[in-house]
C-alpha cells in the first residue's frame, strides 16, 4: 500500500464532498488493523475535524460488505430509535460511504467526535457505563435479522477454527520462531479443551445467535467529555450474528485488568475483581432480561475463550511473520501473546469469584430490583 501524503488526503475529503480546505491530519494510534487519521478543515473561517479510515483489505476483505453492513445497522437504529446516536458515514456523490483512492486503497470518512480519553487510569463508573453503552447496544439490535448480515470476516469468535489455525502454522512454522515459544503452546494445549467449549456449544446449536459487536474494547465506547456519560458505539467492522458472551468476554478482556493488553511486565497483569464487577453490573444490567440462564452460566466462560483466542490469535500472527496485527516493533506480538496468556492464567484462579459477581447481578437484574 502506498505512502500516505496530504494529496491523497486531500482527493480523499474532495470525493467524500467535504467543504473548505485541508489544513493538517495526523495519524491516530489506536486500532491494530485499519489506518486512521484525524483530518482538520478550515471552511470560511470556521474549523472542522474528520476521522479518516484506510480499511485494511489484508483483514478486511471484502470492505464493500462491511460498509453495507455499517449501514444497514445504522438505519436500522435510526429508524427505531431515533433518540440513539450514530456514527454516521460520508457518501460520494454517488450515494457510496466509502470510495478507493488511485492506488485501490479503500477509504472511508466520519465526523471526528470530541470525546473523553479513556485510559488505563478509567474510573469503575466509566468501566460501568462502558458495560452499560454495549449492553444496551446488544439490545438495540435484539430485533435486527442477523442473517442478514455479512461475515465480515468468518469464524471470527470460532475459538476451535483459531486453535486449529495456530496448530497448522506451529506444524509449518513459517518464520522459523516456534522453538521460541514452546511455553506457550504447552499452556494453550492445557487449556485448548476449556476453551472450546464455547465453540462446541455455538456448533451444536445449544445457544441462541444474536447480533454482536465482536469488538467490544473499551475505547470504542466515546463518551461526553462534560458528563463521563456514554455518546455512542463505534468500530461496526465486524458486526455479524454472534454471541452475547463475546461481547461480554472481549470488554472483560480488555478492561477487567490494570494493565494495557500490550504491557510486557507481567506482573501488572491482573485480574481486577472490582473492575469485573464493574463492567458485569453495566453490561448484565441490560442483557440479563433478554438472555437465558444458560447463557449468563457462559459469561465467564466467555471471557476466558476470548482471552484464551487473543492469546493463539497473537502467537499465530507471530508465527506468520507479522501480517495481521500492526507491530511497533519486532517482538511487539509476542509481548501481547506473553500478556493475553498471563490473563488467562488470572482468569483460571478467579473463576469462581467471577461466577458469583455474574450470578448475583443477573439473579438481582431478573428479580427486578
Ligand atoms: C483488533 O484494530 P482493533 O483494535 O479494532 C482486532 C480485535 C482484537 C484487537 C486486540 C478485525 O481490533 O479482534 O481483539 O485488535 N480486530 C480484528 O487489540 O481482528
Ligand atoms: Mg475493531
Amino acid at each position: 500500500m502506498g505512502e500516505l501524503n496530504a494529496q491523497t488526503v486531500r482527493e480523499v475529503g474532495k470525493a467524500f464532498c467535504l467543504a473548505g480546505e485541508m489544513k493538517e491530519y495526523a495519524p491516530v494510534k489506536t486500532g491494530n488493523i485499519n489506518t486512521t487519521l484525524r483530518v482538520k478543515y478550515q471552511d470560511c473561517g470556521s474549523e472542522k475535524e474528520y476521522i479518516f479510515q484506510r480499511i485494511n483489505t489484508f483483514v478486511f476483505k471484502k470492505p464493500e460488505e462491511l460498509m453495507d453492513n455499517i449501514r444497514r445497522v445504522n438505519g436500522y437504529i435510526e429508524k427505531n430509535f431515533p433518540q440513539e446516536k450514530v456514527l454516521r458515514f460520508y457518501e460520494t456523490k454517488d450515494g457510496r460511504n466509502f470510495i478507493y483512492d488511485k492506488e485501490n486503497a479503500f477509504w472511508r470518512v466520519t465526523d471526528y467526535l470530541p470525546h473523553k480519553k479513556t485510559d488505563e487510569n478509567i474510573s469503575l463508573e466509566m468501566i460501568t457505563n462502558t458495560g452499560y453503552a454495549f449492553g444496551h447496544f446488544q439490545m438495540l439490535l435484539a430485533g435486527f435479522d442477523g442473517s442478514t448480515l455479512y461475515e465480515t470476516i468468518p469464524d471470527f469468535h470460532n475459538t476451535r477454527a483459531r486453535m486449529d489455525k495456530l496448530a497448522q502454522d506451529v506444524k509449518e512454522d513459517p518464520a522459523g520462531r516456534v522453538e521460541q515459544v514452546r511455553d506457550i503452546i504447552d499452556f494453550l494445549g492445557s487449556v485448548e479443551e476449556k476453551a472450546c467449549e464455547l465453540s462446541v456449544k455455538q456448533a451444536e446449536g445449544r445457544l441462541p445467535i444474536r447480533v454482536t459487536h465482536n469488538d467490544t474494547k473499551s475505547n470504542n465506547v466515546l463518551f461526553d467529555i462534560g458528563t463521563g456519560k456514554p455518546l455512542v458505539v463505534i468500530d461496526l467492522d465486524t458486526i455479524m450474528p454472534g454471541l452475547p458472551m463475546f461481547d461480554f468476554g472481549d470488554a472483560i478482556r480488555f478492561i477487567a485488568i490494570t494493565a494495557a493488553e500490550d504491557d510486557p511486565v507481567l506482573d501488572k497483569v491482573r485480574l481486577d475483581m472490582s473492575r469485573f464487577k464493574a463492567f458485569t453490573e453495566g453490561f448484565i444490567g441490560q442483557v440479563a432480561p433478554a438472555l437465558s440462564s444458560e447463557e449468563i452460566d457462559s459469561m465467564v466462560l466467555g471471557a476466558f475463550s476470548m482471552t484464551v483466542e487473543l492469546t493463539a490469535r497473537f502467537l499465530d500472527d507471530y508465527l506468520c511473520g507479522d501480517k495481521y496485527f500492526k507491530i511497533d516493533y519486532p517482538d511487539h506480538n509476542l509481548v501481547r501473546t506473553r500478556n493475553q496468556m498471563k490473563l488467562a492464567q488470572e482468569m483460571l484462579s478467579h473463576w469462581d469469584e467471577m461466577e458469583k459477581t455474574v450470578r448475583d447481578v443477573a439473579g438481582r437484574i431478573k428479580a427486578g430490583s
